[in-house]
């Protein structure tokens, strides 16, 4: 029997859905990075089809924000069921798509699963205040109303997740989304985008209020961050890419949610369990082969454990089984693409012109498709100009430190501020690391390493990472217009503030 995913990756793929799916822009090939081999034909966008895509979804969004939000809920309900179904498969696109091992990409899936099980709820619950009104007979109160069109725009690391936190909560919200996923996991979308559009159908929803645009950043992406019918613009990526969405999309006033680089570091005092730090740091740093936006770059360690923490983490690292991320015993697949590769490389050749001293790894491997490497460590001051900056890549620099307020201080000092960590018990160190003068991150973690934030908290980050949250919590309040309202029953006219005007 041939899956939905043998489906996807074998034909000719349009990558435009709104409502119809046609692609008008140029052809070009998709390849695994497990083995370099080709995987499908993509057609992409053209300016023609993102006008028609965004004209679409803008008139969905008329219809959509009139449907009751518990309705709304139900249908992301569906999307849910519909994922748990199809989540292996889905999975296994992902990995062939992206390289992330098997069990990453099912975790990632299950993070779209929660996600919709989140949103489902929150379909009762996007409500707003009654407050005192100042005036007698009067009602002050509060409204949240659906906001309007969200672009999309996803990176190649996360390529169905943060769409779904996206789209979960934007369609409980009333508004209708516009994907752009990137150019490197287009068969990923169009899998994903099937499935939603499915569940809205049978619904009797108009598609297009999940509808997908695939093409190359500076010319569809552009134009759907610089049109007006778009309310929000919900960007990951890039610190450069979010200072140039969030520069475009600030000039028509419209809103943006950013969520860029990381910068991540665990602090590993002598008042933790080293073991635990180990595994954290160990997995914060060869997860999706150092692909995240929270993967581990930095490990702050007191001077009196260094010596056990080295031992035990080149011990793992050479431990490291890379290779086909679909066998059980591997613990890393390849890199997205060669383009990755070059960048790591040109890092570990930064740090070591730095001053930065190679422990371990940072080399190619001969491997078909020429994708892989070897994770690497690093000893390296945390001002070198390669420490302050993201590599999307697995490369961890390793630094010591004296006492707590010497590591919150190398912690923070980075340009980025999403993800942080400390392994300690001593409940003075947690709750200096996690306190106003603490971590200066979106995510400050107790004794759990960097990466995988659970979809119930809010998830993102400060400073150069952007200030955007998606996901839990109250991150639904950015997909919606507030509207403050007074209603006055008394029967007359009151001014506030106790002006008086005789009349
Ligand atoms: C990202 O890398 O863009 O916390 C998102 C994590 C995942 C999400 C990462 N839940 O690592």
């Amino acid at each position: 029997m041939i899956g939905m995913h043998e489906a996807v990756a074998d034909a000719t793929q349009l990558g435009v859905f709104f409502g119809t799916w046609q692609a008008s822009g140029p052809k070009r090939a998709v390849a695994s990075p497990i083995d370099g081999r080709e995987i499908g034909q993509l057609m992409t966008a053209s300016a023609v089809d993102c006008e028609r895509v965004i004209a679409a979804a803008s008139d969905a969004f008329l219809a959509w924000r009139t449907v009751p939000a518990p309705k709304r809920a139900d249908i992301v309900r569906q999307i849910g069921e519909a994922l748990r179904r199809d989540k292996e498969e889905l999975a296994l696109l992902v990995t062939r798509e992206m390289g992330k091992h098997i069990r990453e990409a099912l975790g990632e899936v299950q993070e779209m699963i929660d996600i919709c099980d989140f949103a489902t709820g929150l379909g009762r619950q996007i409500g707003g205040l009654t407050l005192p009104s100042e005036r007698a007979g009067h009602r002050l109160m509060e409204q949240w109303h659906p906001l309007g069109v969200v672009g999309v725009v996803t990176a190649f690391n996360f390529p169905v997740a943060v769409w779904a936190w996206n789209l979960a909560l934007a369609l409980v919200c009333g508004d209708t989304v516009i994907w752009k996923p990137s150019s490197k996991t287009p068969l990923s979308a169009i899998f994903c985008t099937r499935l939603a559009a499915r569940v809205l159908s049978e619904n009797g929803v108009p598609p297009a209020v999940a509808s997908l645009l695939i093409g190359p950043g500076r010319e569809i992406g552009d134009r759907l961050i610089e049109d007006p019918r778009v309310a929000l613009v919900s960007y990951t990526g890039s610190v450069a890419t979010g200072r140039h969405v969030g520069v475009a999309v600030q000039r028509r006033f419209g809103r943006a949610i950013l969520e860029l680089g990381g910068n991540a570091a665990v602090i590993v005092s002598e008042k933790g369990d080293l073991q635990q730090a180990l595994e954290a740091v160990y997995f914060g740093v060869i997860g999706t082969s150092g692909q995240r936006c929270t993967t581990t770059r930095r490990v702050i360690v007191q001077e009196s454990v260094m010596p056990r923490f080295l031992d035990g983490l080149l011990r793992l690292m050479e431990r490291t089984r890379i290779g086909d991320p679909r066998e059980p015993d591997v613990h890393m697949g390849p890199m997205v693409d060669g383009a990755a590769v070059e960048t790591m490389m040109a890092a570990v050749a930064a740090a070591d012109k730095q001053g930065g001293r190679v422990l371990h790894g940072g080399q190619r491997l001969p491997l078909p498709g020429g994708c892989y490497v070897t994770p690497c460590v690093i000893e390296a001051g945390n001002d070198l100009s390669i420490v302050q900056q993201e590599t999307f890549a697995p490369i961890l620099y390793v630094m010591p430190y004296t006492d707590i307020d010497q590591a919150i201080a190398l912690q923070n000092g980075v340009p980025q501020g999403l993800s942080s960590a400390i392994f300690t018990k001593d409940l003075m160190e947690a709750e200096r690391f996690t306190g106003p003068n603490g971590s200066d991150c979106g995510l400050a973690n107790v004794n759990a390493g960097t990466v995988g934030a659970e979809i119930g908290g809010a998830f993102g980050g400060e400073k150069e990472t952007g200030g955007g949250r998606e996901a839990g919590s109250d991150a639904w309040k950015a997909y919606m217009r507030r509207q403050t309202s007074v209603i006055n029953g008394s029967g007359r006219i009151e001014l506030a503030q106790g002006i008086r005007l005789s009349v």
